[in-house]
């Protein structure tokens, strides 16, 4: 007699999780998204163009973590954080119009991942606060973090540890005269001006 072998299916491991609406990651808990990639559904949340009023993949409530995550292309608006939040070992493969934006005021602390292909913005900062990123690698960029054009409230940034290549414009870029930007121990290539729009004496690089 013949041998037949049944295959149970399958779900390969890199296959992507379409994001129809928003994952809401509520106050204070910890999304852990254990390595699988996420792509906007382009007809609900956005086609990750430039456009603005594109939804956000992720909505991190205030103290929410999101961490082990890649987030593949489209990819809408991103990260939105109304407050605080903690961005551990997340990868934008194709950032759409920006990658993460604090949308409240508070800290945002990015640790390790890493943000390709942006446009124009990777971190936009819509409130006053701080934004520490650490062991980040970003290539292909226009800026990596942007304080909203004209605002000026005070926005603390820095970057340790990180590996920028392929800046068109700026790694930290403000418009406010109190922020300050402070860069240390980290390689770049390809990088038209590390600060843009500070105050002198508010920007410091070792
Ligand atoms: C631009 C735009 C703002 C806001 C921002 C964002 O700076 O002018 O209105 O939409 O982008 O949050 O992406
Ligand atoms: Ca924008
Ligand atoms: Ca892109
Ligand atoms: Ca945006």
């Amino acid at each position: 007699a013949a041998l037949v072998v049944t295959l149970a299916p399958v779900t390969p491991a890199h296959a992507a999780t379409v994001v129809n609406s928003t994952i809401v990651v509520p106050k204070g808990q910890v999304y852990d998204g254990k390595g699988q990639t996420f792509t906007a559904n382009p007809k609900t949340l956005g086609d990750g163009s430039q456009a603005e009023g594109q939804k956000p993949v992720f909505r991190l409530e205030a103290g929410a973590t999101l961490k082990n995550v890649i987030i593949g292309t489209p990819a809408a608006d991103g990260v939105h954080c109304y407050g605080s939040c903690n961005i551990e070992n997340v990868t934008w493969s194709d950032v759409g119009e920006d990658a993460l934006t604090l949308k409240k005021s508070g800290t945002v602390n990015i640790t390790g991942g890493a943000a390709y292909k942006a446009y124009d913005k990777v971190f936009q900062i819509n409130a006053a606060g701080t934004i520490n990123i650490k062991n980040f690698r970003a290539d292909d960029i226009g800026k990596l973090v942007r304080q909203l054009g004209g605002s000026t409230y005070k926005v603390v940034m820095t970057v340790d540890n990180c590996n920028i290549s392929n800046v068109k414009d700026a790694i930290l870029r403000t418009d406010g005269k109190d922020s300050t930007g402070k860069i240390t121990n980290t390689r770049y290539s390809k990088v038209k001006t590390l600060f843009k729009g500070f105050a002198s004496g508010k920007t410091s690089q070792s």
